[in-house]
């Protein structure tokens, strides 16, 4: 049975996230968004299947069909093996995928603060302040948690649980990636007062199957269509 990755083409986005599972594991994976007729194939499946997914990334595997970034990882987690055995480590990682996801969601929102259906130029009032808030109260938080949680790793800080790499590692990559393009200004600072976070996503970076996939033309740009955007009037110096 083959996996099909079902994602918007053209960005990286959350797609990114199921990604960078496939490549770390080295399992080949069609991925959708690189076919021309993507939406169309998007429709399809979401038009037919009896679990059809509120919005894309969704997975296809056999006639299994899984939609939300979390639930797919934890579905493929196991059998990438880039998710601990143990029940309460399996959980541990989830917990820490919900926490990406839900940081993820508030990186959109800064750019879109009052509708998703209207441009960010029609909602730049509101951005304004949702992204000052994001940058001074909301990165900080989340990053002080990541930088915690690898402190407090009983196996050292290299991963967020245990001692190998797990889909939850690869997630905290491609977020702080994300940020570090909508937020250059921002993060140079929380880079420099989250050390292990900076060491860790170095780490990730370095990685022989992420590094090779990062090179290759699968990887697509960040850009003004997806979730991280930059927009240098949200990324202004604290004031
Ligand atoms: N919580 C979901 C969010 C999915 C989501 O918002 N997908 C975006 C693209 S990144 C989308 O297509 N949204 C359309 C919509 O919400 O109507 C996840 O983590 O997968």
């Amino acid at each position: 049975m083959s996996y099909e990755l079902y994602y918007w083409p053209g960005l990286p986005g959350r797609g990114e996230f199921i990604r960078l599972a496939f490549e770390e594991a080295g399992t080949k994976y069609k991925d959708i968004a690189l076919d021309e007729d993507a939406v169309e194939m998007i429709e399809k499946i979401t038009g037919e299947t009896r679990h059809p997914s509120f919005a894309p990334p969704f997975l296809k595997h056999g006639d299994v069909v899984i939609g939300q970034v979390a639930a797919i990882l934890h579905y493929l987690g196991r059998r990438l093996d880039l998710c601990p055995r143990d029940e309460a480590q399996a959980l541990w990682c989830h917990q820490i995928q919900l926490t990406i996801a839900d940081m993820v969601a508030e990186a959109h929102d800064t750019h879109h603060p009052v509708s998703l259906s209207d441009y960010y130029e029609d909602q730049k009032t509101e951005a304004h302040k949702r992204a000052k808030n994001f940058r001074e109260e909301r990165i900080p938080k989340f990053f002080d948690w990541f930088e915690t949680i690898l402190k407090r790793n009983t196996k050292g800080p290299e991963f967020l649980v245990g001692n190998t790499i797990s889909y939850a590692d690869l997630s905290l990559f491609h977020l702080h990636e994300g940020l570090r393009y909508a937020f250059p200004h921002a993060m140079t600072g929380i880079d420099r007062s989250h050390k292990l976070v900076t060491a860790h996503c170095k780490n990730v970076m370095a990685r022989p199957r992420i590094k090779a996939y990062l090179e290759s033309d699968r990887r697509q740009d960040f850009s003004e269509d997806g979730i991280f955007r930059h927009y240098p009037a949200l990324d202004k110096r604290a004031a």
